[in-house]
């Protein structure tokens, strides 16, 4: 086990999904790190030196080199310290854990998300997609017949499927929706209850889901009017969602 020598840390923001599921690899792999928050509303200029493509959290500094994507992030982790393998080893069983981490990323949190910061028929809308996307998941994890994504053991797919668990649950509150319907998805429940049960899921830091809700009710004021399908960003998201 890496013990804490200043080499490895991570820039993150509280609430982000994104940075749990690299905070959660760490944990896995038993890295120790410092952790850095910045704050995102309010971006210090280190953020676009680290991250001067994108400008977003999370970034890990590893030996003075930083490296942004939670995704990318998480495999250079697999990569760099090989005990307890995030992703499998099988080539062709490697190829569709990146299949299931993207299609999560791009399809059921676009879904998922355009869902909280929409209403009317644009909300009926992305509720019904993101359904569908999660039905692709459901039938994965029934297929499979495993405890989580990477088998016994949480792996890759898991850590970025991560904000169904705990996230997704309060988007509905927020928004008034429905979308994972336990009856529909008794996988994808059985998986969150193993997941946040998980040793180190459960001793990692996660917002208590009142900051979820207040901050999530707060977004959703805030990006409603801009995330409507006749708006710019709107009809960009809805394009990506659908190609
Ligand atoms: N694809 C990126 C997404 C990261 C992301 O969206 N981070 C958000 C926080 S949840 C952020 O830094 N937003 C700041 C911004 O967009 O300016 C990843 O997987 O790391």
């Amino acid at each position: 086990m890496e013990k804490s020598d200043g080499r490895v840390e991570v820039v993150g923001y509280w609430i982000s999904a994104y940075v749990h599921r690299v905070r959660w690899a760490l944990k896995l792999k038993g890295v120790d790190y410092k952790y850095t928050e910045e704050d995102i509303f309010n971006k210090t200029p280190l953020l676009s030196h680290l991250n001067p493509v994108h400008g977003k959290v999370p970034v890990l500094i590893h030996h003075g080199n930083p490296l942004p994507e939670s995704a990318v992030i998480i495999e250079y982790i697999d990569d760099v310290w090989t005990h307890d393998p995030l992703l499998p080893q099988d080539p062709i069983l490697r190829a569709q854990a990146r299949f299931w981490a993207k299609f999560l990323d791009q399809k059921v949190i676009t879904s998922t998300a355009l869902a909280l910061y929409s209403e009317g028929e644009d909300q009926e809308r992305a509720v019904k997609l993101a359904v569908e996307y999660l039905d692709r998941i459901e039938e994965q994890l029934q297929l499979q017949g495993n405890i989580f994504f990477g088998g016994e053991k949480i792996g890759y797919v898991d850590l970025v499927m991560g904000f169904v668990a705990y996230i997704l649950p309060v988007w509905q509150e927020v928004a008034s929706v429905n979308i994972l319907d336990l009856s529909r998805f008794p996988a994808i429940a059985a998986w969150t209850v193993n997941f946040l049960e998980h040793p180190v899921i459960k001793t990692e830091y996660l917002p208590h889901r009142d900051e979820i809700f207040s901050f999530y009710s707060r977004r959703r004021q805030e990006l409603l009017p801009l995330c409507g399908s006749q708006t710019h960003l709107g009809k960009k998201v809805w394009s990506f969602l659908l190609s």
